[in-house]
């Protein structure tokens, strides 16, 4: 390990690909053509040492993944000390250096954050890293391993990983020894702790019938392998598909779960008939969404908005039952949730429900503010967290009946089954499958709660996309201006009519939701609303039609 080093870090600068491509540190880090990163690897891992000096050597997590996107992107974002998604603050600072083009103007960026993050530089800096299955990985991290050198990092490569095992990792290496102490730092103690909780949470109920896992060629189909071993058949039966992690071009490729929440369809090499239970990860294995095909062969979703639905109402009759009403339920969700889950919550459940911006990280903070706070994106990226407080109620209440026992035991079983750093697949799954378990539910059941309204999805490409300003939790588009008031229009002439665009964080499109009354009308609704977009933002290719 080399000492921090200014002159290191200017002699060692690794060139832009293209001279004017401008980077941002966006929803979920930088995200790309892979092609372009080296850079931006270098960069980040200096901004990660400093991150860490400035936490007085706390570990901090560098995760390089494209999730969701082709598998010719890539990305890398940081993990904070707890597992939480860096500090919003810090993302100016990354966006400053990825730009910075030569030696000294990176220095220059570089002692900006020194002296105003007042970082004493010769605080130890600890860093932990993980990649997913992309061809283009091995690459990216050398030239992170390049800015760990410089900047006198401690590192520890954990090579391939789910974006969700690196959080975990991240917050047990902070939290050892303490009365936080979260589990082992291993992947072996982060499937031993998800299994064991699950086989506490199902205990005594008869197993359901084989889930169907379409791991979209990703890494989740190593780590899901890895996590069953731990769990007998008898509890729970899975079979993988879509684990072509070594063949190319197939990442993502007409399956997982975007593609499956995008198209509203399951993936072409699923054979699903009635009575079947699939689920789709994404390709870091972030995000879950589960669905079936009912007797009529009709596909049906079950996306993040029916898994926070599902979640908040087992998750607040076993509050009932554990007569801890002090404890108080919220759900988090963005202006993607379908407008019959928000109803239901708020109407049937009874539960306060809050709108954030896209992206994890204000979803997750939003949901901080609850004791227990139930977040997800219709994408079916979330989880649940438990505030100190409802942990420590739910540990030290004396059960007075074998009913109140049983649902204290159960509520600590879901602290630990549900990887409460960020979204992961295999926890959620793990969530879910132990509420229809409890249950004794079909998917078919489950999805009786409410209808969704019909919806769709779609990406428009133009000129530049950042002249797409929002506000309202995204609800409403502030510029170009006039824009608002076009799709005010438009919606108007739908019953049950909603739309809204927003430039995406991830993608170089605008995205565009709508949902309506009838398919026919959501169709129609997303495309004139496209249109409007393509026609206001310069849009590029062929004008969008239904
Ligand atoms: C990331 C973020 C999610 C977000 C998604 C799409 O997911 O973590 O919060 O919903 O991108 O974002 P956008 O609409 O801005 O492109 P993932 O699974 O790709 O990491």
């Amino acid at each position: 390990m080399s000492a921090f080093s200014l002159e290191s870090i200017k002699n060692n600068i690794v060139p832009h690909k293209y001279e004017d491509f401008v980077y941002a540190y966006g929803t979920a880090g930088f995200r790309s053509k892979a092609e372009v990163l080296d850079s931006v690897m270098y960069i980040v891992g200096i901004l990660a040492a400093l991150r860490s000096k400035k936490l007085n050597g706390a570990t901090i997590g560098v995760m390089i993944t494209a999730s969701h996107n082709p598998e010719e992107d890539n990305g890398v974002k940081l993990v904070d000390p707890r597992g939480e998604m860096l500090e919003q603050s810090w993302e100016g600072y990354a966006t400053k250096m990825a730009n910075a083009k030569d030696g000294e103007s990176l220095v220059q960026a570089v002692n900006e954050i020194i002296s105003a993050q007042k970082i004493n530089i010769e605080t130890p800096a600890s860093v932990i890293y993980g990649h997913d299955t992309r061809p283009s990985c091995p690459d990216l991290v050398k030239h992170l391993e390049s800015g760990l050198q410089v900047s006198g990092a401690q590192a520890k490569n954990y090579g391939v990983l789910t974006t969700p095992m690196l959080h975990y990792l991240v917050r047990c290496l902070n939290t050892a020894g303490t009365s936080d102490a979260y589990g082992e730092p291993s992947a072996e103690g982060y499937y031993k702790k998800l299994s064991d909780a699950y086989k506490t949470a199902v205990k005594g109920y008869a197993r359901l019938s084989p889930l169907t896992v379409d791991c979209a060629n990703g890494v989740g189909a190593i780590k899901l392998r890895e996590f069953i071993q731990h769990i007998p058949e008898e509890i729970l039966a899975t079979n993988v598909i879509n684990d072509q992690t070594t063949t190319l071009g197939a990442l993502n490729k007409n399956c997982g779960a975007d593609y499956v929440k995008t198209n509203q369809r399951a993936p072409p090499t699923a054979t699903i008939a009635p009575g079947d239970r699939f689920c789709s990860y994404d390709g870091d294995a972030d995000r879950i969404v589960y669905y079936y095909v009912d007797k009529d062969n009709v596909f049906r979703l079950l996306d993040g908005d029916k898994i926070a639905g599902l979640a908040a109402m087992f998750i607040m009759e076993l509050v009932n039952d554990a007569g801890i009403d002090s404890v108080k339920v919220g759900v988090v969700q963005t202006a993607y949730a379908n407008g019959s889950s928000t109803r239901y919550l708020e109407k049937v459940l009874k539960v306060p429900v809050s709108c954030v911006a896209t992206g994890v990280k204000h979803l997750h903070h939003e949901a901080e503010k609850y004791d227990i706070g139930v977040y997800f994106e219709a994408n079916g990226h979330g989880t649940v967290l438990f505030s100190p407080a409802a942990l420590n109620t739910i540990k030290t209440t004396e059960a007075k009946t074998p009913a109140q026992n049983r649902a204290l035991q159960q509520l600590s079983a879901l602290t630990e089954l549900i990887n409460q750093t960020v979204g992961d697949a295999i926890s959620d799954m793990l969530l879910v499958e132990t509420i229809l378990t409890n249950r004794q539910w079909s998917l078919d059941a489950w999805d009786q709660a409410y209808t969704d309204l019909p919806n769709r999805l779609v990406k428009v490409v133009v000129a530049d996309r950042t002249i797409f300003k929002t506000t309202n939790a995204e609800r409403q588009v502030v510029e170009p201006a006039g824009l608002q008031a076009e799709i005010d229009a438009i919606v108007a002439k739908y019953s049950n009519g909603r739309s809204f665009v927003r430039a995406s964080g991830t993608e170089d499109a605008v995205r565009v939701y709508a949902e309506a009354a009838s398919r026919a009308e959501t169709d129609e609704l997303a495309y004139k609303v496209a249109q409007a977009v393509y026609d206001r933002g310069s849009g590029v290719g062929s004008r969008p039609l239904l």
